[in-house]
């Protein structure tokens, strides 16, 4: 059962970074991603750099969405990549070699296909529909178990998830999950991870 956070920029201010990524390790996550969807590379390279340190010091693995380039600089664990961001090993060595690369799928051949080119584990959903992910359409919850019965490498689960509906896509068949706006929208951020964590032991 693992929490993998996102540091979205449509949600945090660059000047919060540091003390959300801050929150987020304390309260204990086991893998925590930088996504900016409306920053320069370099920008997004100074906010990486930012955040890696205090990612390290709390043992939680960095990962970086969408610019090798800038996981490389930073030495960051992973990269993570959308279904049209390009070769996935090819963006791993430009990363450095980063031990984690992972896809975003949205179907079980989306899925299938992550596991054939190397993926390390896949991002799979949009569950629901969520504005953290626009025009993208909700794929529900009938396919969890079986794209977990069926892949060898970790499945998260994400889009939509928040604490009032988390027990449904554990029950769906959800190991691990990603949750974004509900989790940086809490004003007290370890205990929300904390409350998560409980609703993934309980409702297995
Ligand atoms: N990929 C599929 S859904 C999504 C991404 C990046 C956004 C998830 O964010 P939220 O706010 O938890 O719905
Ligand atoms: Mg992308």
């Amino acid at each position: 059962m693992k929490i993998y956070a996102i540091l979205d920029l449509g949600y945090v201010s660059s000047e919060n970074l540091e003390a959300k990524a801050a929150d987020i390790c304390a309260g204990g996550v086991e893998f925590l991603q930088l996504r900016a969807k409306h920053h320069t590379e370099e920008e997004i390279l100074q906010m990486a750099r930012s955040v890696q340190p205090i990612c390290a010091s709390h043992g939680v693995p960095f990962i970086v969405n969408d610019y090798p380039r800038v996981a490389a600089e930073v030495k960051a664990d992973g990269i993570h990549l959308g279904q049209d961001d390009g070769n996935l090993e090819e963006a791993r060595q430009e990363a450095g070699n980063c031990r984690l690369a992972g896809r975003s799928t949205h179907s079980f051949q989306q899925a299938e296909n992550a596991i054939a080119e190397g993926a390390d584990y896949i991002g799979f959903g949009p569950l629901h529909a969520t504005a953290t992910k626009p025009g993208r359409p909700a794929i529900g919850l009938s396919e969890i178990a079986k794209v977990r019965q069926q892949l060898s490498i970790p499945v998260f689960c994400i889009g939509g998830i928040n604490l009032g509906n988390l027990a449904k896509v554990v029950a769906a068949g959800a190991e691990n999950v990603v949750i974004v706006s509900d989790l940086l929208r809490n004003s007290d951020i370890p205990s929300y991870i904390k409350r998560v964590r409980k609703i993934l032991q309980d409702s297995r």
